[in-house]
This record gives structure tokens, C-alpha cells and sequence, in this order.
């Protein structure tokens, strides 16, 4: 995000629907109460709380402090909590649980945005657990709006760590510029590099956070992401990761939300951390809705959450994966990565093209669900065949007739170790092989 750019919804299209597709994102843990994408004493005190509680809401699963959803919160909901439990600690975290803003981390500004708005250190505040940053409708210093920004220039500047937020806005689809985001920062700003972990931008049309890593790219800003259409007026997390090896990471949730195809090199900095709000000043209007944006902690681990476990009966998640091909940046581990905004995809339009999965043990197998990229205007031809030595396959399900758009699920019976599905030819003559998950189910 920056203040002083305008076009960006354009850009988007520009840059293509397949790096702003959102289809879901894994299930993260389950005890992951607080879905920071670990398992740790916040959670432990989420959940002792709800234990103590009368009447505890069993509807809503105790906020889902009944991690068994077995209408009460007890030992048995500990018991899960405890054998998930994650050693890592935040090396650095605000829970904004005092009465006012730690100015020994932050930094509040008092200073025009740029445009029409005023970022006032009256718009920001600590109560209740949360730090809250409002946006006004008022004449200030000679503007015509208010809104709030803070910072950690010069007083913590992690580099190569988990970043991550718990927002919500007040209410939903309102006209504030509220924004979870990091710059460069060395001593002096360097941008880009930006990564947007959580930018909404109220107002009409797109109203969805987007998440979207900016870097230089000869002298020019330059950016990818994602859009997720979450309600954020309810709570979630934003996080991002990268290190010297690895582009921003994006996670919601405690789970990989989006990984930008965007270069190592553009993000070998320290990061100051950002967060802002204030009306939206592409769309404000006068009298319009302006909520609150609200922010439950900032915290930073040094390495990135544990991957979630597999859902039930899926044997095939994490497991080694090998392919006819691959198209750079949509690579082999995509598809049993969990995440359905990961996909693998082949390198071109010819035909066959497989992927591959190696369980490791013989399974007692059950049903493969494809979830094919564009699987809503293209149909898939293709076969399942498995193995128990690599070697001698034989084919468990045979569509290569396949002419039904869609995802697909088919049941079948076979004991195996290696599945490798085998795409003889697509709707779409110039689609590419791709899917965004095979999950293979079965039993030892
Ligand atoms: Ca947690
Ligand atoms: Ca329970
Ligand atoms: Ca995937």
C-alpha cells in the first residue's frame, strides 16, 4: 500500500486472475484457538477460560474451546490441546492488554496522509484488549477526515520472521483504508519492499482484504497477492513469512493463504511494522460509514506455523510428490499441500502429463477428490493408477472419456503405495494439466 498510488484495482486485472483467484485455504488446526498458527499458552488460556464459564455457548462450540464439539469444554478438549502443543514463543509481541499504547514499541503519528485525512494521535486506543485506531468524518488541521497511524520505526525491525496480526473492523464494508503492512527499514525507509498482510480497502467494488508482497523491480514498484473474500468484520489472523531463501509467504488463519510469484531479492530486508487506518480516499463520500479498526495483538515467531494436520483419513497430504513437468511457480508439492490456492500445473498443453504420490506404506485406499484448476469451464480426461513398487501400475479409475466440468471424487478399492494420476487431455485444448489438491483417502 502507498498512499500517494493510485490504479491499483487495475493492476490487478493487469496481472492476472490466476495470482488472484481465491478458492479456500486449508483447515488449520483445530486447537489452534486464537489461530495464530500455534499451539501455545494463549491458546491454553483461551481454552481454561471457556472451561470455566456457566453455560458456555455450545452452539458456537465455545468459540471452538470445545475442540471435540462434544457440547462442554473439558479434559478431553485439553487433551487435544496438549498432544498439538507448539514449543515455539513469540520473540516479540504487543497483546495490547494495558490501557494505553507501549510507546517503548510503537510510534504514533501526527501527520497529514497525503491527501485529504489527518492521522491523529486522539484516533488511537488501547482498552479492552485491543488496540483500536478510529477514522472520523471531521475538520482537523485544515483536512476534512481523520484517521490513525502507528509504527515500530527504529524501535523493532524484524527481518526474516512470522509476522502476524488478529483484526476485525468493526462492521462490515465500511470506507476505511485499514491496513496491516510493513515497509523497509534499515535505519532509513527502504521501499519497496511493502508486504500488504492485511489491506482493506472499504468502500463500493472490492471490499475484500487483499494480501500482496511490492518490491523493485528495475526502479519500479511492482506487486502480486491475493484477494480473500472474508467477512472482516469478524476475527482473523494475518501473517506473513520469508527468510533469505523464500519470497513473503501469506497466511490467514494460521494456514498458507498466498504465495506471491514474486523474487527472493525484492525482500532481504528488516521490516518496520505498520498499522494504519483511515477513510478510504478513493471512494470516501460525505456521511460515509466509517468502523473500526481493530487489532487483538501483534505477534512475531521466528519461523513460520507448523503445517495443519491432514484431515482425516487423507493419507496423501505433505507426503513426496513427482511429476511429468512443472510450470514454475505452480510446483509439485502444490497439489497435497492442503491449501486450495496452491496448485501444480505442468509446463504446456501436451498431453499426457502425470503427478505422482509416494505414501510411503502400503494403504488400504478408498477415493481420490480432485480439485482441477478452472474446474468450472473445463473437463479433465485422465485415470488413476496405483502401485506398490513404482514399477507395475494398474489403473484404479479409468475417466478418460471425462467430458463433466467440475471437481471430482472417485470411489475405488485398492492397497498401494504410489497413486499417479494421469491427465490424457483437457476441454480446453490450450489448458494446461493443474490441480489445486488431490486428496487421497484410505487406511493402514
Ligand atoms: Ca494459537
Ligand atoms: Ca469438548
Ligand atoms: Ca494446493
Amino acid at each position: 500500500m502507498k498512499r500517494s498510488t493510485f490504479g491499483k484495482k487495475f493492476l490487478w486485472v493487469s496481472l492476472g486472475w490466476a495470482a488472484l483467484t481465491w478458492v479456500g485455504f486449508a483447515q488449520p488446526n483445530p486447537a489452534d484457538l486464537d489461530s495464530d498458527g500455534f499451539v501455545n499458552w494463549f491458546d491454553l488460556t483461551f481454552l481454561a477460560e471457556r472451561w470455566l464459564a456457566a453455560n458456555c455457548a455450545a452452539a458456537s462450540r465455545c468459540e471452538g474451546a470445545d475442540i471435540d464439539g462434544n457440547g462442554q469444554v473439558d479434559l478431553a478438549d485439553f487433551s487435544i490441546l496438549a498432544r498439538s502443543w507448539s514449543t515455539e514463543l513469540p520473540v516479540w509481541a504487543d497483546e495490547f492488554s494495558g490501557t494505553s499504547l507501549d510507546l517503548q514499541k510503537w510510534t504514533v503519528y501526527n501527520k497529514a496522509d497525503g491527501t485529504d485525512c489527518w492521522y491523529a494521535p486522539k484516533n488511537i486506543e488501547v482498552s479492552n484488549g485491543c488496540l483500536k485506531i478510529y477514522s472520523f468524518e471531521e475538520l482537523y488541521n485544515g483536512r476534512r477526515w481523520t484517521g490513525g497511524y502507528i509504527d515500530t520505526e527504529s524501535k523493532y525491525n524484524p527481518q526474516y520472521k512470522y509476522l502476524v496480526a488478529r483484526i476485525r473492523h468493526s462492521f462490515e464494508n465500511s470506507y476505511i483504508w485499514a491496513t496491516w503492512w510493513t515497509v523497509g527499514w534499515n535505519g532509513s525507509l527502504i521501499w519497496p519492499p511493502e508486504f500488504d498482510i492485511c489491506e482493506f480497502q472499504g468502500g463500493p467494488g472490492e471490499r475484500t482484504p487483499g494480501q500482496w508482497y511490492h518490491w523493485d523491480e528495475n526502479g519500479k514498484d511492482t506487486w502480486l497477492g491475493c484477494a480473500a473474500p472474508v467477512d472482516e468484520s469478524r476475527w482473523h489472523t494475518y501473517g506473513v513469512y520469508w527468510n533469505e531463501n523464500t519470497p513473503p509467504v501469506f497466511y490467514m488463519n494460521g494456514v498458507v493463504s498466498c504465495r506471491p510469484a514474486g523474487p527472493v531479492s525484492g525482500a532481504l530486508f528488516p521490516m518496520k511494522l505498520k498499522l494504519t487506518s483511515s477513510p478510504n480516499r478513493q471512494t470516501r463520500v460525505s456521511g460515509c460509514p466509517l468502523a473500526v479498526f481493530e487489532v487483538d495483538y501483534v505477534r512475531v515467531y521466528d519461523n513460520p506455523p507448523p503445517l495443519p494436520p491432514a484431515p482425516p483419513g487423507v493419507v496423501s497430504r505433505y507426503k513426496p510428490a513427482f511429476a511429468s513437468s512443472v510450470q514454475p511457480g505452480n510446483e509439485i508439492a502444490y497439489a497435497n499441500d492442503g491449501s486450495l490456492n496452491t496448485r501444480w500445473a505442468a509446463d504446456s498443453a501436451s498431453y499426457p502429463q502425470w503427478w505422482k504420490v509416494d505414501l510411503g506404506a502400503v494403504y488400504s485406499l478408498s477415493r481420490a477428490d480432485i480439485f482441477w484448476y478452472n474446474s468450472a469451464s473445463r473437463a479433465y480426461r485422465y485415470r488413476i493408477e496405483v502401485s506398490t513398487d513404482d514399477a507395475v501400475y494398474t489403473t484404479a479409475v479409468n475417466r478418460t472419456s471425462n467430458s463433466t466440468y467440475g471437481d471430482t471424487s472417485d470411489s475405488f478399492t485398492a492397497a498401494a503405495r504410489y497413486i499417479r494420476i494421469t491427465i490424457i487431455g483437457c476441454s480446453n485444448p490450450s489448458g494446461f494439466a493443474s490441480m489445486y489438491e488431490a486428496n487421497i483417502y484410505g487406511s493402514k
